[in-house]
This record gives structure tokens, sequence and C-alpha cells, in this order.
């Protein structure tokens, strides 16, 4: 069975026009310097030479077909060593850095991702194949527990003699990962290989916007030695594919990174179904907010600003949203945002020079041009771009800055370059109180020069990703795990060390020594 049968699938409209605009390019958000012609020429030329690659969308039968070959590679995928898996993974992985330009060539194509964006989401993708790969080494060796727990016998009231106990995590069957367009390799790629790396097999339905940056990872997984079956790809809408996916019995588990909205209708199918209780690892938006107090320093809030809000389009779960600035800095600080914001260049995304390319579709467009349209007649204007920035491709939103009256005004998460703005005196554990009355807990920004009270404003935040004087864009694998609280998902972080725990089922084993065998 293949789930993937070859489309042509429409080309996407961007004006390329490379070789005359990047005079005076600069360095751009990842810090990579692309005026370099050693790290640019591979990049361009890749741009050329690189098509997205076409999928066609699976329907229900196929969905079903492809679950059941799931199933049935599971035995022997979950029964290879642990070591050979994770050697798959790191040859995937040295492929997949092989490939950068390629790949990046694609997100630019397919999710209008900037070069240094573009960049940093395969690196990201790279170290996702290479830290799963390392931790289900490190996690899937048997435990062999003590006879007594604690430094002490007396220390408790049991402990064991005459057996053995131990304590093991298997693969729990077949996953379905569930992706979103704006992280279509980084997400996609550290879903699977969470799921792979435990011996699980998978399922993978990435978003409908950028299948072919999904298609060209699953390849080379492949091509690393993953089996065919035990890794399939099917593509589609998620009413459709996404749903039937989710609805075949049996499913082990489901992963999904996208909107709070969806999670929960997830959740319910799953909830709905006959048998075992099916775990869900949600990972949603939030509206993250930065407090800035009257000790910060204006110049560093405003580099967080510029580099959280606007960049990639703020298309970012982590991306903020909202800053509330002491009355005190508040005029300051704003003139400064508005001074970054004009610095910002939008545009086509595969110039060298450009901070903000376009949003993903015509539809995410929209929505943000309602929201925008809602904050120009109730909240103050702050930042607006000129008209003839806006118009310059399809699709495109220049940065936008909004003064509201208060936090509790803000109910939305706007996925797009829109930032509100609210000024707060006072007690700033009132202003924390209020971000977490709006119920999600993603990312949350702290701009203060008071140690004591940056530590404290952290512990009263009900929030997964916490960053104090400096941006909030961060998800480093292996050393900032990332993931939200409430509205904004349901843990474990990813990229972090608890988070392949949940892809296992646990087993102990007791052996009593003194029976006959024993
Ligand atoms: O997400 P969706 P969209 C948030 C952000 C954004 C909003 C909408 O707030 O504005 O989500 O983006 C699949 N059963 N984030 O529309 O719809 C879908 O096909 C099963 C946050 O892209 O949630 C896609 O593969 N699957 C974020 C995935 O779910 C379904 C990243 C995400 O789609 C389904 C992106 C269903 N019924 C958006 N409906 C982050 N945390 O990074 C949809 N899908």
């Amino acid at each position: 069975i293949s789930p993937l049968r070859l489309e042509p699938q429409p080309s996407l409209p961007l004006p390329i026009d490379l070789f005359g605009t990047h005079a005076g390019a600069r360095k751009n958000s990842t810090g990579l310097d692309l005026t370099v012609p050693a790290m640019r020429a591979p990049l361009l030329a890749a741009l050329q030479s690189t098509a997205v690659p076409a999928v066609a969308t699976a329907n229900v039968a196929e969905v079903a077909k492809a679950f059941q070959a799931s199933q049935a590679s599971f035995a022997a995928w979950s029964h290879t060593d642990v070591a050979a898996r994770a050697t798959i993974l790191r040859r995937a992985a040295d492929a997949m850095l092989a490939d950068t330009p390629s790949l990046c060539a694609i997100l630019v194509k397919e999710a209008f991702k900037t070069w240094g964006d573009a960049v940093s989401e395969v690196r990201e993708a790279v170290d996702f194949l290479r830290y799963y790969a390392d931790e289900a080494e490190r996690i899937m060796q048997p435990i062999a527990m003590p006879q007594v727990h604690g430094a002490t016998a007396a220390a408790y009231t049991y402990g064991v003699t005459g057996e053995t106990n131990t304590l093991r995590l298997t693969a729990r069957g077949v996953w379905v990962c569930i992706s979103p367009w704006n992280f279509p390799l980084a997400i996609f790629a550290g879903q699977v290989a969470a799921a792979l790396a435990t011996g699980n097999t998978v399922l993978a339905k990435p978003a409908e916007q950028t299948p072919g940056v999904a298609l060209a990872a699953v390849r080379l997984l492949h091509a690393a030695g993953v089996p065919a079956d035990a890794l399939q790809l099917l593509h589609g809408t998620g009413e459709t594919v996404g749903a039937a996916l989710v609805a075949q019995p049996g499913v082990a588990g489901v992963v999904f990174t996208g909107s709070t909205q969806v999670a929960k209708i997830i959740q319910r199918a799953l909830a709905a179904k006959d048998g075992a209780i099916v775990p869900l690892i949600a990972e949603t938006g939030g509206i993250n907010a930065m407090v800035v107090d009257s000790s910060a320093l204006p110049e560093q809030v405003v580099d967080a600003v510029g580099m959280s809000a606007f960049r990639s389009a703020g298309q970012r779960c982590s991306a903020l949203r909202l800053l509330c600035v002491h009355a005190s800095i508040a005029d300051g600080v704003i003139e400064m945002v508005q001074g970054a914001a004009r610095e910002l260049v939008s545009g086509n995304p595969a110039d060298l020079s450009t901070d903000v390319g376009p949003v993903i579709d015509r539809e995410a467009y929209d929505n943000i041009q309602r929201q925008i349209a809602r904050l120009t007649k109730e909240a103050k204007v702050v930042v607006q771009p000129a008209a003839n920035e806006q118009s310059a491709l399809p699709n495109l939103i220049a940065p936008h800055a909004f003064e509201v009256n208060s936090i509790a005004d803000v109910q939305a998460e706007i996925f797009g370059p829109v930032l509100q703005i609210v000024r707060w005196s006072g007690d700033p554990s009132e202003v924390v109180a209020q971000i977490n009355a709006l119920g999600y807990g993603l990312t949350f920004g702290i701009q203060t020069r008071i140690d004591s009270r940056a530590q404290a404003l952290a512990h009263a935040a009900h929030i997964g990703n916490v960053y104090i004087n400096r941006n909030m864009i961060g998800a480093v694998v292996g050393v900032q795990p990332f993931g939200g609280e409430g509205l904004s998902g349901t843990g474990p972080k990813a990229g972090g060390p608890h988070y392949l725990y949940r892809f296992c089922a646990e087993q102990t084993i007791t052996v009593n020594t003194t029976a006959a065998g024993g």
C-alpha cells in the first residue's frame, strides 16, 4: 500500500528575484550571515534547482489501509533494538543536514520562510532527530528496582526479599502525528522521531498547506532505514484525513500541534471511542505576554519585541502578542517600537534582506486583516505600514501595533505580526494574575533589572516557558524544553527529558526468586 501517490501541486506564486536584490543584505534573525558567499551560494542554487515535491491526498479507505499496514509493521519495529532505531534516526539527521539547501528552498517556496528561519528550522529538525535518538537509548534500558526504597530499610514500611523487580518502557503501538504549517519540518520531524525512537509506528498527517517538506523529510527517513510501513504519510485536510486517522480503532496515541480548538476536537473524538483511554499530546497557541517594569532597559525591550512579535510574520506559537509596559516608561518604549518596526523589511522571503514574509495563505491573511480592522476601530494605532509596503506581495502583512486599554480586552490569539500594548501601574503581580486569567500558558517575558521580582513573577505565572530579559523566541532542543499549560496544551514539553515517556507504556516485571524455576 502506498499512500504517497504523486500528483502535481499547483506551483506557488512567488516572484523570485534573488540576484538583483541582496546587495547590502544584513544578518538575519538567526545570526546566520547570508552575505557570506559560501553560505549563500548553495542556498540560492537550491532555490533554482529544487521543486516543491508534489503530493496526492488520501481518502478514508486509504487511511484505514495505512492503519492496518502500520499495525502489521509494529511488531518488527518495536522489537528492533533501541540502539538500531537510534542509529537509523541519526543517519536520517545527517542526511537532513546534508540536504539543508534543498530543504530550505522548499520551506521558502512552500511556507514562505525567510532564509534565516528556514536554516534554523532545518537545524531544529536535525536536533530533534538526534536528541530523541539519544533520549530513547537513555530511557529505554530496563531499570532493576531496589529491594527497599530509600537509604535505610527503617525509613519505609515495606521492602521485598526473595524477588526481583524490573521496570521497563515499551512502545505503545500506532501513533497519529498531526502537525501544523508554521514549523512544517521541525515540528513534523520532532513528533515523528519521538514516536519512532520509542518503537512506535507512525501515521503522519502534515498540514495541508505544507505537504511537500514533510514528504522530503519522510523520503530521507525511509532512505535511512525506517521501514516504509512503520512511517506513512497521509495528506489531506484535517476534517477528512486528520479526523479519519484519529477515528481508527486501536490508535495508541495522538500527538498534535495546532490550534486549541482542533486539539479539543481531537480530545473529544478520542474520548468518544470504545476501548482504551488514548493519550493525547497537544501543543497549541497562546496569548503570550511580556511584562516590562519601570527598571527595564528600553533598548533590550525593543529588541525583544522586534524579534518576538514580528519575525516569522508573527506565525510562531511562542510569539509575543501583548506587551504590558509600566506607564512611567511607556511613551519611550512605544516610540522605540515604532522605530524598530519601521526598520523591518517586509517582502519576498526569497530575498535575503527580508525580515517579514507573507503569511501562509489567504484564509490566514483575511483572519488577521479582520482583527486589524477591529483593532483599528477599538484601539489606538501605534504601528501601521505604508500602503505600498502592504501591497508588494500577495498575503503580505507588515508589522502592526495597537494600544489597548486593558489585558482583559485581549481575547483572541492573532496569528500574525500584530502586537497589542497595554500600560500598567501598581503591583506587577496583579498584571501576572490578569495574564494568567487569559487561560493560555505558553510563553511569558519579563523585563526588569530587579532579580527577585523577575523570579517572583516567573513563579506566579501559570506559563510553560518564561524568558527573563530576552526575547521570547526559543525552544532549543535539549536545552529549552518547550510547551504550555491550560489552553496552550497538555505537555510534556517537546525537546525535553520527559517527552518520550508519554510515547511509552511502562511495565514492571516481578519475579519470585524463591519459587521453583525462579
Ligand atoms: O491550525 P489547525 P491552523 C494555531 C494558531 C492559528 C490556528 C489555526 O492559533 O491561528 O492554530 O491554524 C489538522 N482532526 N496554531 O488552521 O486547524 C490540520 O490539517 C484532525 C498554533 O493551521 O489546528 C493540521 O494538520 N486534525 C500552532 C493541524 O491539524 C485536524 C501552529 C493544525 O491545524 C482537524 C499552527 C481535525 N478535525 C497553528 N482539523 C503552534 N502551536 O505552533 C485540523 N486538523
